[in-house]
């Protein structure tokens, strides 16, 4: 790494720290934990948790200097910026999706893809894979420290987008389907699709996915389930970790679905004892259903909260 990126490294670390991050998840906590019904630190209605949970409310301002129980006014700005996605400065126009305030932001996989993965990982990806033409980048030295500096993000995005002599097809029409709504053949022919998402993933938004999943149901006149189902997965970071029940079998329902049937109406799923993350006052074998959407994993009010058993599919109000 050289010394200017050591630098920016640091710099965005001390910016805002984990237990910084910490500190506004369990504010969000505090506020959305019992919409489901379970005061068990787990935020299962994460929509119903975005109008439950008010970052300039909630979270204290700092009276003077950071303390680690607080936000400074600047960095509800900041955190306020990175929630709400990336916008062109110009024009305001969404670059990609917000993000929703959620349990699991205090983990260290959260803050990895916020504040280090930013640095080690996406300048490469952008510069090389997703960019017509692909920029010149060396990746032994972290992140390209000149790479990154001079990145505009309000024209450089149109990279992702461009094509060229050379490059015929843009990152972005590679990496996505041309209409991602449009399932018909699939549909057609009678498979079925089931998509998993945190809602603690820092890298890609899981309201990008509900957004789809929410067309999908538009352009199939609400019947969408019939093939496709997504399951949000409380407190999950990127692909698993997190505060949550990330150990689940997904591949025999699929099967059960395709062959039989039988439609998914909820996933079990349990903690992994390996997550040294996880509260100490869980269960090592907690398991809660994973939900299609829109439905929420929702206490039945009597039973042991840390059994699937005792929690149910419910649509909330
Ligand atoms: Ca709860």
């Amino acid at each position: 790494m050289n010394v200017d990126a050591e630098n920016v490294l640091t710099s965005l670390q001390s910016s805002f720290t984990q237990a910084e991050f910490a500190l506004v998840s369990s504010k969000v906590a505090q506020q959305c934990d019992a919409l489901d019904g379970a005061s068990d630190g787990m935020v299962q209605d994460t929509y119903g948790c975005q109008d439950a949970f008010d970052l300039a409310r909630d979270v204290p301002t700092c009276p003077a200097d950071r303390d680690g129980t607080c936000l400074t006014a600047a960095q509800k700005t900041v955190m306020t910026n990175i929630m709400s996605g990336p916008r062109n400065s110009n024009t305001d126009a969404a670059i990609y999706s917000d993000f929703p305030y959620d349990a699991g932001m205090g983990t260290n996989d959260y803050y990895n893809w916020e504040f280090f993965m930013a640095m080690m990982r996406d300048p490469g990806a952008v510069a090389f894979i997703f960019s017509t033409a692909p920029t010149p980048y060396d990746s032994s030295e972290l992140g390209s420290y000149e790479y990154v500096m001079s990145l505009d993000m309000d024209t450089d995005v149109e990279r992702i987008y461009a094509i060229d002599d050379t490059y015929t097809e843009s990152g972005m029409a590679f990496m996505t389907p041309p209409n991602p709504t449009d399932l018909t053949i699939l549909r057609d022919r009678g498979a079925k699709m089931m998509v998993v998402h945190g809602t603690s993933d820092a890298v890609f938004s899981p309201n990008d996915t509900v957004n789809w999943y929410k067309g999908l149901q538009d352009v199939n006149e609400n019947q969408a389930d019939e093939f496709a189902r997504l399951y949000l997965v409380p407190g999950m970071n990127h692909c698993g970790n997190g505060l949550a029940t990330d150990r689940f079998d997904m591949l025999d329902s699929l099967v059960k679905w395709v062959e039989k049937g039988q439609a998914p109406e909820s996933i079990n799923a349990a903690v992994r004892s390996e997550n040294t993350e996880l509260p100490a006052n869980w269960s090592k074998t907690r398991s809660r259903p994973l939900c299609p959407f829109p439905k929420v994993a929702t206490y039945s009010g009597t039973g042991d909260m840390e059994e699937a058993t005792n929690f149910t599919c419910v649509t909330p109000k």
